[in-house]
């Protein structure tokens, strides 16, 4: 009989160690978890191998199915690339803003909603949750309910918090108290597990999206910083420097794990970026520094594919 593992959704096997879905023959009995979640579960890290799977092969099989999608999308992690994956997916769908509890408190929820409906065009409902804080979890299974989602594919970034909110769920509105794995580790979840909640409503989790960018995780309130940089100033913000050709106000959005502050030996600058006033430099996988002025600047160690402009969302 073949057995899935319950943590991660691949099949379990007992024959090649160090391999997705491995797991001694003599645990293989009692166990619903493989080794890799188990690692993930217990230590937080994993020695088994990680190939995830592609975008468009997780898009083709949610659109074939023809059922319905919620899609995570967390504060900083809201850029086009994104968001294209959101518009591919040909069901009817929502965007949740997930990890609420984290974020800044200058920036409104409403208005972070609204900016999202308008800047980038989407025509679906868009929501918040926090599954860590039980916030906006009734209204999101409510909503399932009105709208008539009853299978429901949970999609969006690897880390966007998916398995996390599946948890949740389970928690609040089903007796069976099996959890998926859920970790600071990219991938987590390896293939589609359906959770049946109750006789109407079930869940799929999945695999996340995995895009080019720097893959920073945060699971505490993100940080708003705020600096004065004066022209030929460089600010150093972890690896990455950036040089200010003119007088700028910028305010920082980052992960609190990030490093910044102002940096006083050259670099070596390899591409400029003009931006208007009131625009956001997205950094994918970590963060967005909103330019509060028409500015100039050059960048280092970072390559451009990381890099969008957008009109800030403070506007
Ligand atoms: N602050 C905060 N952190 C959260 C929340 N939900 C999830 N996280 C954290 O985000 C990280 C990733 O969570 P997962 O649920 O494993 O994410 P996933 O989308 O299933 O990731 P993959 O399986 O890799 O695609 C974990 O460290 C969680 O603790 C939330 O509501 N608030
Ligand atoms: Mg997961």
């Amino acid at each position: 009989m073949i057995k899935i593992c319950y943590g991660c959704g691949v099949k379990l096997q007992s024959e090649k160690e160090g391999k997705e879905g491995y797991i001694p023959l003599n645990k293989i009995e009692n166990s619903s978890y493989c080794k890799r979640c188990f690692q993930l579960m217990h230590y937080g890290k994993t020695t088994i191998e990680d190939v995830p799977k592609e975008n468009k092969t997780i898009i083709s099989a949610v659109n074939n199915a023809k059922e319905s999608a919620v899609f995570l999308i967390d504060f900083l992690n809201i850029n086009n690339e994104v968001i294209n994956l959101f518009k591919q997916i040909k069901c009817p769908k929502v965007l949740v803003i997930s990890k609420i509890d984290a974020l800044p408190f200058t920036i409104k929820q409403n208005n972070l909603i609204n900016f999202i409906k308008e800047y980038y065009e989407i025509k679906d409902d868009v929501k918040v949750v926090s599954s860590n804080k039980n916030i906006g979890l009734d209204s999101l299974f409510n909503y399932l309910y009105d709208k008539n989602f009853k299978t429901v594919y949970i999609l969006g970034l690897s880390n966007s918090g998916k398995s996390t909110l599946i948890n949740k769920i389970i928690k609040n509105y089903n007796i069976n108290k099996n959890t998926i794995t859920t970790s600071k580790v990219p991938n987590t979840t390896r293939e589609f597990i359906r959770v049946k909640i109750d006789d109407y409503l079930t869940l799929i989790d999945t695999p996340g999206f995995v895009i080019n960018s720097l893959n920073y995780l945060y699971e505490k309130k993100i940080n708003e910083k705020i600096f004065q940089m004066k022209k030929s100033e460089i600010l150093k913000i972890d690896n990455l420097f950036l040089k200010f050709h003119e007088d700028t106000n910028i305010n920082l959005y980052l992960p609190t794990v990030v490093n910044v502050k102002k940096h006083f030996k050259e670099e070596n600058f390899n591409e400029s970026i003009e931006i208007e006033k009131d625009t956001d430099l997205v950094i994918k996988g970590l963060g967005f520094i909103c330019f509060k002025n028409k500015s100039n600047i050059s960048i280092s160690n970072i390559s451009k594919d990381l890099i969008e402009l957008r009109k800030s969302v403070l506007k």
